[in-house]
């Protein structure tokens, strides 16, 4: 049995769900309350000495970071395929993909948006601030390259899902906490609405999960 440690409302952990349901793999959820800190607490911290969700547990194998364990996936259960089998068209999903989970979630993750408050002294404003300009430079940069190349289709590439939507549907709804307009961005829009279609997209979302609050 495929065990997941996540948070419903966790973006990292959402890519993962998105993975696993698309794969049509069933998994137990254990819940890690990211706000009381269980991250940061045992007996988590022993399993992730990072204290960071998610982590997938698969018999003997344990793996954290989301894109490691949407490989390890990939490795195990390859149908149906996250990534391409060219080596362009892999190297293109990789590269969108990385715009959310290198350039976009990292900067607003709460130990981040924590840090800011407590050392650096920024107020609410200012970190939702913070929050709104990371997230409106990712959106534009993918916003273009969705728009101006040629590969992109009814998804990020082509017509099936990949690693990409994967990354970009919970950045999308975890953009709305911080009030992000994404009325500049209308193939982002699109591409997440054409996800959301899919049953697998739609029982990944934060509300649709055991701990929701
Ligand atoms: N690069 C990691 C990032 C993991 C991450 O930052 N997870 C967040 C939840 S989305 C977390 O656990 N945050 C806890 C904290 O900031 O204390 C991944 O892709 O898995």
């Amino acid at each position: 049995m495929i065990r997941l440690y996540t948070y419903f409302r966790s973006g990292t952990s959402h890519r993962v769900r998105i993975a696993l349901n698309l794969k049509g793999l069933t998994y137990e959820q254990v819940p890690v309350h990211l706000v009381k800190g269980e991250q940061q607490q045992e007996p988590y911290r022993t399993l992730n000495p990072q204290g960071l969700l998610p982590l997938l547990e698969d018999g003997a194998a344990r793996v954290s970071q989301s894109l490691a364990i949407i490989d390890y996936l990939e490795r195990t259960h390859p149908e149906p395929r996250l990534l391409l089998e060219d080596a362009a068209g892999e190297a293109r999903v990789r590269s969108l993909a990385l715009i959310c989970a290198c350039e976009m979630h990292p900067l607003n993750n709460l130990r981040v948006l924590k840090y800011l408050k407590n050392p650096l002294g920024l107020d609410q404003a200012a970190r939702d601030a913070w929050c709104r300009h990371w997230m409106e430079e990712g959106f534009a940069a993918l916003e273009r390259r969705l728009t101006g190349e040629l590969e992109t289709g009814r998804f990020c590439h082509g017509d099936r899902p990949t690693v990409a939507d994967i990354c970009l549907v919970p950045q999308v709804v975890s953009s709305a906490r911080w009030g992000t307009d994404l009325g500049p961005y209308p193939t982002v829009r699109r591409i997440h609405e054409a996800c959301m279609e899919l049953e697998a997209f739609a029982r990944a979302m934060p509300a649709n999960q055991p701990d929701a609050e």
